[in-house]
Order: C-alpha cells, then structure tokens, then sequence
C-alpha cells in the first residue's frame, strides 16, 4: 500500500484541520501541553495527529492511560488533544482529549453495555451502502438515527450504479423518501465515475466527512478516486457482495481541496444505545402525534384515542416506519439502566480528568 501522508512536509493552519470557537474555549485547560493536534488515527500504542507542523506521533501520557482503560475518553480519530513535545522528542504525549463536538458513536458489540466510539468531531457522516445487494431501508434509519443523536449531519450515498438497473435504483431511491427520509443522496459509480464529481462538489473544505457502511460497498475505493491516487487497500469482493473487510484502520485523510474524510472498516453492526435525542430527531412524524393521544403514558399499542394508530390506520404514516420507530426505541432504551449504572464509573474519570487538567495548569 502507497502509505502517503504521514510523511508529507505540508504546513497546515488550525482551523484548516476543523478547529473552531468550541475548541479554542477549552485551551486555557491544556497547561503546559500546549500544542493542540488532532488525531489521524490511532494504532496499538501509538496515536498519529496532525497539528500546525504536519503530521507526527505520540503515545498517551501515563497517568491518562492508567485512568481511560476501556473508555469513551480514549482519543480517537478525529479529536482534538493536548500533546506536550519539544523539537528534539520524537514522540509528543497526549495529556488530554478536547470535549468533542460532534460524536459518532454505537453499542459496543454483544452483551456488552458501553458505546464504541467511531469517529469525533465530524460534521458529516456518510452512510454508504451498495445498490447491489447491500441496499437496506432498516440499516439506513438505524445509521440515521445514530448520527442524528451525536450531532452530525448525515448523507446518504449509493455506490454501485454501474451494476443495477435505472428502474431498480429509481425503486431504492422512491424507498428512501416514502420512509420520511429527507436528507441529501448521492448515487455514483466508482467504474464509470458517474456521480463522483457531484459529491466532490458536495465536499467542503475545513470540514470532515466520515464514510460508514458495510464491508464491500466502495468506500475505500471512492476515498482513493478524491485523493487521486492508490492511498487506501481496497479489495475484490465475492459474487454475492459480502465482501471481508479490507479497511482495519479508521483513518483520516486530508484532500487537496481542504476536505478532510474518514475511512472506516466495513461493519457488521450498528446498535443503538441511549439514542433518544437521535429517534426524536429521526421520527419527529411519529412524535408529533404521539402528542396528541388521549393517554399521557400511551405506548401507541392497543390505546383509546391513540393517534399514532389513527394515523396508521388512514395510512398518514407507514407500518414499516412505525414498526422501525418501535423497535429502535426500544433498543436505545433497552440497556439504558444498566448504562447508567456504570455511567458513575466515568464519573469518578471525569474527576481524575480535572485533577490531571489542573496539574497541568498549576505547573
Ligand atoms: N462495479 C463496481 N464495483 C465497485 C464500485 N465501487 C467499488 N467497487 C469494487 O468493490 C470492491 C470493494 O471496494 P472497497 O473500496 O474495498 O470497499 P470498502 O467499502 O472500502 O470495504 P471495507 O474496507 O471492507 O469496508 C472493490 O473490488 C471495488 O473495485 C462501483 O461503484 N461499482
Ligand atoms: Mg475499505
Ligand atoms: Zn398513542
């Protein structure tokens, strides 16, 4: 693999790698860490940002290691951290991770009862899926509502045109908005190049996209087409589709026009967690009535004067969407308790962060 731009020379400013007010507020906490980077990704025990000099890597400061095992506050690709280096160290030490902006974030896979962090600090996020085989409504509204809930702003992009039909491609696209699906869409194939152009016009710059979906769908291969060269491994699936994952790394990457985008590996799975404020903002229709029942505690089941059945019933709302809002709420709400439980673990984290935070200050 063409491994690129970690050993690029080119200078960048702050704010042309996404740094705005939020997190310029919180500099007065970063002490003797004064260099601000942002995290490209993040290997084994090495962590490789990005700041004002170009690319270089760090290592997690000791005590911050200790503290953050297993949890959300490790940095990952996309935040903004305080990193302490002089010119002759070859690795910086990150003493500390911004409060994110925007977070990308789903259930940990299994029983376990944690998010996985993603991506933080996009403003985009693109959710890919193929139109050949891989096209699937119920995924999209479990993504949409994932990203509605950390605060970005989702897209949606079909790749693969090249395989399917007008009249099948016409049907997902119907399918899509008759859900109540609103967002942009952008349909390309990465053969014929059809569409690309319209998403890079779509791609501004200082600001991240990140690019989600399954293994297989063409996300690397369009991310190499945006760069222009070979700097992403993509790979042959087989002839139904399901492909292995090719991507390991979430990564990312910085475009000549000044975008930047993340790649991610293929997933399997995308579960919802304490999602609430992402099912408000992706089932707003249904909400909206459910104001209007008779009942205060109506779970628009079996009720008198449920309008959310009214509505069902006179066909206002679909049974797919319905059902889709039922069952993503439930999953979000399913291990909620038990979240909230070891949520007070943080808690005592969140304490040790300002102890370190203040250390750092009074030094
Ligand atoms: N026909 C067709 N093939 C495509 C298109 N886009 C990508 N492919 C092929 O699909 C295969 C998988 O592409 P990748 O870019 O590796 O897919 P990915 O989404 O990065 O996969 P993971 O890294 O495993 O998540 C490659 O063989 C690509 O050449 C497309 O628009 N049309
Ligand atoms: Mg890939
Ligand atoms: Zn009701």
């Amino acid at each position: 693999m063409a491994r690129g731009q970690e050993t690029s020379m080119t200078k960048f400013t702050l704010d042309a790698l996404g740094w705005n007010e939020w997190f310029a507020a919180q500099t007065g906490l970063c002490g003797t860490a004064n260099i601000m980077a942002r995290v490209a990704a993040v290997d084994r025990d090495q962590i490789l940002l990005v700041g004002e000099h170009g690319f270089f890597r760090a290592k997690l400061s000791g005590k911050y290691l200790h503290a953050s095992e297993g949890s959300m506050q490790r940095p990952c690709v996309g935040d903004w951290v305080c990193v302490e280096k002089s010119v002759q160290d070859q690795f910086g030490i990150v003493h500390g991770v911004l409060e994110r902006q925007t977070e990308l974030r789903r259930k940990a896979a299994g029983d376990s009862v944690e998010y996985q962090m993603i991506a933080a600090n996009v403003d985009f996020v693109i959710v890919v899926q193929s139109c050949q085989y891989d096209f699937n409504l119920k995924r999209l509204e479990r993504y949409l509502v994932m990203i509605k809930d950390g605060g970005a702003t989702p897209l949606i992009l079909l790749t693969k045109i090249d395989l399917v039909t007008h009249y099948l491609l016409a049907t997902q696209l119907e399918k899509i908005r008759s859900a109540g699906i609103s967002e942009s869409i952008v349909t390309l194939s990465n053969v014929t190049n059809e569409g690309v152009d319209q998403l890079k016009s779509v791609l501004a710059p200082g600001k991240t996209y990140c690019f989600v979906g399954s293994s297989g769908v063409g996300k690397s291969t369009l991310i190499n087409a945006l760069v222009g060269r070979d700097l992403l491994e993509t790979k042959d699936v087989s002839g139904t589709g399901e492909g292995r994952h090719t991507t390991v790394r979430r990564e990312l990457i910085l475009l000549e026009n000044g975008a930047m985008v993340i790649d991610n590996p293929g997933m399997r799975e995308f579960g919802l967690l304490g999602a609430e404020g992402g099912i408000e903002a992706s089932y707003s229709d249904i909400l909206t009535l459910a104001a209007q029942c008779h009942f205060r505690d109506c779970t628009h089941s079996n009720e008198r004067g449920c309008a959310v059945q009214e509505a069902l019933e006179c066909g206002r709302i679909s049974a797919d969407h319905y059902e889709n809002f039922v069952k993503l709420r439930r999953e979000s709400e399913h291990y909620q308790q038990s979240y909230a439980e070891k949520r007070k673990k943080d808690k005592d984290f969140g304490r040790f962060i300002k102890s370190v935070k203040k250390d750092l200050k009074d030094r």
